[in-house]
């Protein structure tokens, strides 16, 4: 970055910059799915040896992918990437440009070939996500986006796709996830909360439910505008960072997803997020996080503190 540039062009030089990386790692990854689909082995890892959260080598392989390429292109940029977490490294937030990075999104969906699978690249600076890029190679969707310069799919189609008021929660088509801590005190809480959704008596009888299995592209279904709402606990900074640009910039809101009623924007480390489409009204995005606040319990996803802190959006 030199100093004679305004922010929105090197915003901008970032954004193309990762767009192109988005692509060379969906390469990779569409490679590792098609060999898998042929008979080949996925060499699945449990992390945490926790059966339900599954990691491959191609995720190994893409996040160092990723990471150096950012490395020689940016050297005084910062990273935070899953893989890299998992191996031990410690998350430290400054606000020096912090590349935040999921290098597969949705890999239990890459097991399966079940096709909700995407790389997410997202960017802080001054501790405040400003730039991301959610790729999904198997269906060839893109989408990106920067502070101030819109969101955008495939990188020509604005967001939303589709606009219409929000009235209601009984009249959304809401996104959860069963996640990989099945704990009954974890697991239990979400089935409640998706019961209570779902049930006509004493309960919201929302329109529906929906999992891609993937946050960033459940958070993208939100920004495109096909997904109303999108209510997680238990996914981490990356898997939600990139996605969040995205949705802010498609002129949805992301508050946070426990009970506090918190109506500014998630913090990024927080593990738990309420993802709201764009509408007409901010008060009427409002009216929907709190309908959804008035039936979410308490459910623990504590985190090894991030040294650096954390500054809210503005
Ligand atoms: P992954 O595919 O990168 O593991 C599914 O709920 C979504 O949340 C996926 O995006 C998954 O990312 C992520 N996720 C990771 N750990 C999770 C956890 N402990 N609970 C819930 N979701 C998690
Ligand atoms: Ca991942």
């Amino acid at each position: 970055m030199t100093p004679i540039m305004d922010k929105q062009t090197y915003l901008k030089e970032y954004l193309d910059f990762a767009i192109k990386l988005s692509k060379d790692a969906g390469v990779i990854i569409k490679k590792a799915i098609d060999k898998r689909m042929k008979g080949g082995q996925a060499n699945i890892l449990l992390k945490y040896d926790n059966p339900s959260d599954l990691v491959t080598e191609t995720d190994q392989a893409v996040e160092q992918f990723i990471k150096d390429r950012l490395t020689n292109t940016y050297p005084t940029h910062r990273f935070i990437g899953e893989e890299t977490m998992a191996a031990g490294t410690e998350t430290i937030f400054t606000s020096e440009p912090t590349w935040i990075v999921d290098p597969i999104d949705g890999t239990t969906n890459f097991v399966h070939g079940y096709p909700f699978v995407a790389v997410s690249i997202g960017l802080t600076i001054d501790k405040i996500p400003v730039l991301g890029v959610v790729y999904n190679p198997l269906l060839d969707e893109l989408y990106s986006a920067a502070k101030g310069l819109g969101a955008f799919l495939n990188q020509t189609i604005p967001l939303p796709l589709y606009q219409s008021p929000l009235i209601d929660l009984s009249q959304c088509l809401i996104a959860t996830e069963a996640g990989s801590d099945r704990s009954s005190g974890v697991l239990d809480k979400k089935i409640d909360v998706i019961h209570t959704l779902l049930r006509r008596t004493g309960g919201v009888e929302a329109h529906s439910i929906r999992a891609t299995g993937s946050a960033a592209l459940n958070m993208c279904s939100v920004a495109k505008g096909c997904v109303d709402v999108y209510w997680e606990v238990g996914c981490w900074e990356w898997d939600v960072t990139a996605a969040i640009v995205i949705l802010q910039e498609a002129g949805g809101i992301v508050v946070s997803g426990d009970n506090q009623r918190d109506e500014s924007p998630v913090n990024i480390f927080s593990r738990k997020y309420l993802a709201i489409r764009a509408a007409d009204t901010k008060s009427s995005q409002l009216k929907i996080a709190h309908q959804m606040w008035d039936i979410l319990p308490d459910i623990d996803a504590s985190r090894p503190s991030v040294p650096g802190g954390f500054e809210p959006l503005v």
